[in-house]
């Protein structure tokens, strides 16, 4: 079956996740096997599951689970299990969580994981989850977001004493001295503008830390 071309705006997708997990893969360098939780709406433009491939073919991340955001939850879990599922070996161990589902959105992948079911796909909440392995592991786990904030905003606001227990958000959001397109300004981006309350409650929770939330902007570096 043909694959169709990425569209421009996709293509700036991927090429921005990868950037985001290289620059948390480089910042790990002297630190090898960093824990990872990753947070995705993988489904829907192609850069979720470039950059969960990524975090599978980098040896220095060790990926302790993946959480879902953002409308059909479930069937965004199905790809993100099934895509782990195909890279085989341990990361068949990695479980997966979904979260509360939202307004529903087009996720053009899901027929891929249609009818997919394995162990790894846990039946726990993605902030029961995501709340239980920070507590559990204070400090020690580096949150990568690729998707809107509402995992997190809900983390923060049920167990604001956690944020202290996250030792850096590595995030792909934010719009900060240009837009999408070339000589626009800044941009509602739509990882943050998909959620604006929960970004508001990351950001507040970042503010005054010794080592804040990073946010890294194609936009801002262009
Ligand atoms: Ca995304």
């Amino acid at each position: 079956m043909p694959v169709a071309p990425l569209k421009p705006q996709m293509k700036r997708a991927a090429l921005l996740s990868l950037f985001v997990i290289a620059f948390c893969v480089l910042d790990a360098y002297s630190s090898p096997r960093i824990p990872v939780i990753l947070d995705t709406d993988i489904g829907t433009d192609i850069d979720d599951a470039y950059a969960l491939a990524l975090v599978i073919a980098s040896p220095e991340l060790d990926l302790q689970g993946v959480t879902t955001v953002s409308g059909d939850t479930q069937a965004r879990a199905r790809l993100a299990a099934k895509l782990l599922w195909a890279a085989g070996g341990a990361f068949r161990r990695v479980p997966v969580y979904a979260g509360e589902p939202g307004k529903p959105l087009p996720i053009e992948q899901a027929r891929w994981a249609e009818h997919f079911t394995s162990p790894q796909l846990k039946s726990e909440k993605a902030v029961d989850y995501l709340r239980r392995e920070f507590n559990a592991r204070p400090g020690k786990i580096t949150l990568i977001t690729i998707g809107p904030l509402t995992n997190i905003g809900a983390l923060l606001k049920q167990d604001p004493g956690v944020a202290k227990k996250i030792p850096r958000i590595v995030m792909m959001g934010g719009s900060i001295a240009r837009g999408y397109e070339p000589g626009s300004g800044p941009t509602p981006e739509y990882n943050i503008a998909a959620d604006v309350a929960a970004s508001r409650v990351v950001a507040i929770a970042a503010r005054g830390r010794k080592s804040p939330a990073g946010v890294y902007s194609p936009h801002a570096r262009h």
